[in-house]
């Protein structure tokens, strides 16, 4: 039997970790294997998952659709050998989240061809999820909507998903609209219900994706001053938040865990205390990503404010 895998994409920020974060801990999900695509070197999403599971794997430091594709037919092979050799516990299904730049094209067209992969998985969904505050932004999101199976509408609590929700229904007529705050969403939501049409579209295996957009890692050696980094960071953001697409960190505030942090555009989401260090190191690292900024210029601009700050 084919282990069935869903592609679960979104543009940046738009919540694809709070969903799987939320879907993995529900009762009917049923045994998971999971794929992590991140841009950064620092790879963060993994940790909020909030699982110590053999069956999470990073592909970090790349993109999945482009610099990275190979990777993952590897990564799926060897899910699959290590289950057979008894090395990991056993999973029904696989999901993989995307960068949130990805063109899911490519990834389905390797998912569809590669012989591997096409042996021994099959694709389930493509499971989109969409901000109800930034809507579509750009190419990338639109291409991402445009191949779901499932849209999953986000942000429901931050406002109102109908304008949204009236354009997914124009731009892709025949996928399920499911509405959700904070993912919680039940797996039967985005699961049951028709398969996808074996006869598979032929997807483009060319990545197509705005490549000017990098992803910057600053690891800071010191104690940060969540006050101070905050109006820093809502300071950058209203200045620059069309360069800097997200922002996405763990802060040594001095507290037994870190404090995540998470920027989206230009707006600042409450930041949220976790109860531990998901490794050994405990410094603070914080990916940003967009374009047109150097990470000198970041740092810079940063311990110039930390030193105004320390001045107060
Ligand atoms: N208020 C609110 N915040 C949300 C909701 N869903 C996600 N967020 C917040 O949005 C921010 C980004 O969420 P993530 O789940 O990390 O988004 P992502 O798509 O995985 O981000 P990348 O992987 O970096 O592209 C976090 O601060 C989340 O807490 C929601 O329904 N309501
Ligand atoms: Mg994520
Ligand atoms: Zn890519």
């Amino acid at each position: 039997m084919k282990t069935p895998v869903v592609l679960l994409t979104g543009y940046l920020g738009s919540g694809k970790t709070t969903l799987l974060a939320r879907l993995l801990a529900h009762p009917d999900m049923g045994e998971t294997a999971v794929i992590v695509n991140e841009l950064g070197e620092a790879a963060i999403d993994h940790h909020l998952l909030r699982r110590v599971d053999e069956r999470t794997v990073v592909l970090g430091n790349g993109c999945v659709c482009c610099t990275l594709r190979g990777d993952l037919a590897d990564e799926l092979r060897d899910l699959l050998s290590r289950r057979d050799r008894g090395e990991i516990p056993g999973f029904g299904r696989v999901v993989v989240e995307t960068t949130g730049l990805a063109d899911p094209a490519p990834i389905l067209y390797t998912l569809l061809t590669d012989p591997v992969a096409r042996h021994h998985f099959e694709l389930e969904r493509v499971v989109t999820t969409v901000d109800a505050q930034h809507g579509l932004r750009g190419e990338e999101s639109v291409k991402q909507a445009a191949v779901a199976d499932r849209l999953v509408v986000t942000k429901i609590d931050l406002a109102d998903p109908d304008p949204v929700e009236r354009e997914l229904r124009r731009l892709n007529p025949g996928a399920e609209i499911v509405e959700a705050e904070q993912g919680d969403v039940s797996p039967h939501e985005l699961f049951d219900g028709v398969e996808r049409d074996p006869r598979e579209l032929v997807y483009d295996e060319t990545p197509t994706h705005d490549h000017e957009v990098r992803a910057l890692c600053l690891t800071l050696h010191e104690q940060v001053d969540w006050t101070a980094f905050g109006i820093w960071l809502t300071m950058l953001l209203q200045a620059r938040g069309t360069d800097v697409l997200r922002v996405k960190g763990l802060l040594d505030v001095g507290a037994e865990g870190p404090l995540l942090i998470n920027g989206v555009q230009h707006v600042v989401h409450p930041p949220e205390h976790l109860p531990s260090w998901p490794d050994a190191d405990r410094r603070s690292r914080i990916v940003f990503i967009g374009r047109g900024f150097t990470d000198e210029e970041l740092e810079r601009s940063l311990s110039a404010f930390n030193r105004a700050a320390s001045a107060w």
